[in-house]
């Protein structure tokens, strides 16, 4: 590994190498730079040092082409990096389609995690190796940002807003998580461990908590029976709300004339604040759950309404961005 090199984190994710790589070429880019221009400068005022008092300098009269040249090139380099970083970035910001969800809250000042099996930790994340990951991360009060150094990753987790964030770890080990924005007097406290296992001891670690965790899909049903969604959203659409079988990836008209596409953000405002966007044809019957359902909650039931829209090929199709968020769930079951 050419940085092993005590002021870089490990390099411990599929993401590394390339943001490594471009971040290497930018520094000796800046370095190569300073170094001409600090030695131009320094060449320049020796060589051409006044050496009388009578010697006066002759008038330039410019050059077109040191013009262009010294124009393009700089041009070339940044859009080499531009289109480079471009890249990275996508690949950053797109999980693949295999990925499986976790989620994360972040609150003043810890970080919640739950595993796709319903297993919940605090402040330390267990995944398996090799594996991709991707982690539906919101924030319960002000914004914050998950960090993970080795992976090379970090997205802000922002309240009110689903983020993602995804990595595919490539050694075993423990390493840091951060709370990488300022978020209030234990800022500095808002980290942990991310413990990356071989898929075999992810499993064994799994199993060892397995009784108290309950399937996030599961729990969901529970509190919709609970909370007595189902009064007004039964199995087909004749109840005073919609049905919610096969709705997730769909395109829904609403009263303003509106097509949004049901995604896992969507659903969150239509159970926090259903008023914002009616679904057409139906009234603004539904009572608002701001302030009562907590974000695990509504993780929840989100889980569960996923849960009823079985196809994800279907959903794929309505909406490519979706595509990552349905394989993860198919995946998800896979592991249940
Ligand atoms: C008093 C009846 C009522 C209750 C109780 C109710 N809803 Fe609704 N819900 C509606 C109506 C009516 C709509 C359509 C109008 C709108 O968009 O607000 C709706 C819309 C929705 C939508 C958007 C559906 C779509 O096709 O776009 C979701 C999701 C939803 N509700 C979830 C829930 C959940 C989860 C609960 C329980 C926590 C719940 N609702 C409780 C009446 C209700
Ligand atoms: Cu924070």
């Amino acid at each position: 590994m050419p940085l092993d090199f005590p002021l870089f984190p490990e390099a411990a994710s599929t993401m590394a190498g390339q943001v490594d790589a471009i971040y290497l070429f930018l520094v000796a880019l800046s370095a190569f730079f300073s170094i001409l221009i600090a030695g131009a400068v320094v060449y320049c005022a020796v060589r051409y040092r006044r050496r009388s008092d009578d010697e006066i300098g002759s008038n330039l009269h410019g050059s077109l082409l040191l013009e262009i040249v010294w124009s393009a090139i700089p041009l070339a380099i940044v859009l080499v990096l531009f289109f480079w970083g471009a890249k990275v970035f996508f690949a950053q910001s797109r999980p693949p389609a295999d990925a499986i969800e976790y989620t994360a809250i972040g609150k003043q000042w810890m970080w919640k995690f739950q595993h796709p099996d319903g297993q919940r930790e605090i402040n330390t994340l267990h995944v398996p190796k090799g594996q991709p990951i991707v982690i539906k991360a919101i924030s319960q009060d002000v914004i914050h940002s998950l960090y993970f150094p080795a992976f090379r990753v970090k997205k802000d987790v922002i309240p009110g807003r689903y983020t993602t964030v995804w990595f595919e770890a490539t050694k075993t080990g423990s390493f840091h998580l951060f709370c990488a924005e300022f978020c209030g007097a234990e800022h500095s406290l808002m980290g942990g461990q991310v413990v990356v296992l071989e898929p075999e001891d992810y499993e064994r670690w799994l199993a060892g908590g397995a009784a108290t965790a309950q399937a996030p899909e599961e729990a969901g049903r529970q509190l919709f029976d609970q909370l007595a969604c189902g009064t007004c959203h039964g199995e087909g659409d004749g109840g005073r709300g919609p049905s919610l079988h096969d709705i997730y990836g769909e395109e829904v008209r609403l009263v303003d004339g509106r097509t949004v596409t049901i995604d896992d953000q969507y659903l969150r405002e239509s159970i926090l604040t259903p008023a914002e966007k009616i679904v057409d044809g139906y009234s603004p019957l539904m009572p608002t759950y701001q302030g009562q359902i907590s974000e695990e909650n509504v993780f929840k039931l989100i889980t569960y309404i996923k849960s009823l829209s079985p196809s994800p090929e279907d959903a794929a199709e309505a909406n490519p961005a979706e595509n990552a968020a349905s394989a993860a769930d198919e995946a998800t079951e896979e592991t249940l």
